[in-house]
């Protein structure tokens, strides 16, 4: 097989990337070593920063999103029963979607076969060879035949486990990695919002979000230990443990629980973002603790500046976007990061905490809903920075 550009996972990154390219003209192969059905019901990301959406809309893949994702006006924070709004809409004009991951997903790869265009699913032992030269490689199995293709660019979206990564050569690479002593346990739950809009509590035993994918239906997250079993986690304690995260400030509905999972919190940075002519994007160069909501922006972030550096490459034989690919997705990485972070120790409880760190916490939250200078910069994060 030969193609222009050669993409290594079907997330939101590989699939946008590969769906930037197409209408520009420039060629593509995702692979990809989940099933379609895998794909499709991974439930990850709620909420989208307001300019990836105007992105899908603008490009033809917003259709759907038009019709049931749902505009929020701001988010609360909650602390001892009092939940405080934080208007984003009055304080800098802006708004965010909530919409599943899942249904980006769903759409994208709905629209990428309409067109007529691969996505090879289920291939395995995928590797990456010569993309230090001009003529790199992707080689791999797919129903039951070894494989190969022969691209100008690899595109590494493989996530955080995928194998782009690691394929680096050792003394290219720098990591930043911090993880935290906390993780979360999330539900998905026949349960109406007990908000419009999502609530962040901070509460000391733990933080709380409620957020919600339907009138109905509703994602929760608590505050637990990283190797928290989840078995220890019957229904009635997590609707028990939420009601006390929520202390009132808003009424709380038991209903039937769908889904249990537990994730890590992780900040990692990658740098550089590429090497020869492998480029990496999304979960595969950074990871942000979900407190934020930043990583499937960011991998849509990176995947817009990619797929414009690439038109530059095939249109105009310019090299210096391309060139420059690292040094621009890290400038909004980097205060991603930053954000993810303050967000994550604000709002949750650090096992080796004093009491001066809580009172801190609490002067904290009291400061960013009372001020509207820390209000609008909260905004600004929330709702994604400008771009230039
Ligand atoms: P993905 O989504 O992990 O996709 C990578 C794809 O590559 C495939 N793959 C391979 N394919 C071929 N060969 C290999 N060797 C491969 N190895 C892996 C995988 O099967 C997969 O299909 O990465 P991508 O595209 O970079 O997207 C990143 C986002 O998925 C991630 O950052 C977000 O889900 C993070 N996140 C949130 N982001 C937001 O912007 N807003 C949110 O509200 C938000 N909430 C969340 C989140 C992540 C969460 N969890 C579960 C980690 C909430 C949670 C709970
Ligand atoms: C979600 O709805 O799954 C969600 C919302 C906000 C976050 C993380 C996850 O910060």
């Amino acid at each position: 097989m030969r193609t222009q550009v050669g993409i290594i996972g079907a997330g939101p990154a590989g699939l946008m990337l590969a769906h930037l390219l197409r209408l520009e003209g420039i060629r593509s192969i995702i692979i990809e070593d989940r099933s379609r059905a895998y794909c499709e019901g991974r439930r990850r990301a709620g909420v989208m920063e307001y300019w990836v959406a105007q992105m899908l809309i603008k490009t033809g893949v917003g259709d759907r999103l038009m019709r049931e994702a749902k505009l929020h006006d701001g988010i609360y924070f909650a602390w001892d029963g009092k939940a405080h709004h934080i208007d984003f809409k009055q304080l800098i004009g802006q708004q965010i979607y909530v919409y599943d991951q899942k249904e980006v997903v769903t759409d994208l790869i709905a629209h990428r076969l309409a067109q007529g265009e691969d996505i090879l699913f289920d291939v395995s032992d995928v590797s990456v060879h010569d993309f230090e030269s001009a003529a790199p490689k992707i080689r791999f199995h797919h129903k039951g035949e070894d494989c190969e293709i022969a691209c100008d660019i690899i595109a590494g979206c493989d996530g955080f486990h995928g194998i782009s990564r690691p394929s680096f050569p050792a003394q290219v690479i720098n990591q930043h990695d911090k993880v935290y002593p906390y993780a979360w346990l999330g539900i998905l739950a026949e349960s109406p919002p007990p908000e419009k809009e999502l609530i962040y509590t901070w509460h000391e035993r733990g933080f709380a979000l409620f957020s919600m994918r339907g009138h109905d239906l509703s994602r929760f997250y608590l505050q637990c230990t990283p190797d928290e079993d989840v078995s220890k986690w019957p229904d009635e304690r997590i609707w028990d443990e939420l009601a006390i995260r929520l202390a009132g400030a808003r009424p709380l509905t038991p209903g039937r629980i769908l889904q249990k999972g537990i994730t890590p919190m992780r900040s990692f940075v990658t740098e550089p973002m590429q090497t020869g002519r492998l480029f990496l994007a999304g979960d595969a160069a950074h990871i942000v603790p979900p407190t934020g909501a930043k990583g499937m922006n960011l991998a849509m972030a990176d995947v817009r500046v990619l797929a414009e550096a690439l038109t530059e490459h095939y249109k105009l034989g310019e090299e210096i976007r391309l060139h420059n690919y690292t040094t621009t997705c890290l400038r909004r990485i980097w205060k991603a990061q930053r954000f993810s972070w303050w967000m994550t120790s604000l709002l949750h409880i650090d096992p080796r905490r004093d009491t001066f760190d809580m009172r801190r916490q609490r002067a904290e939250l009291d400061y960013v809903t009372g001020s509207k200078a820390a209000m609008t910069s909260l905004s600004e994060n929330y709702c994604g920075l400008p771009f230039d």
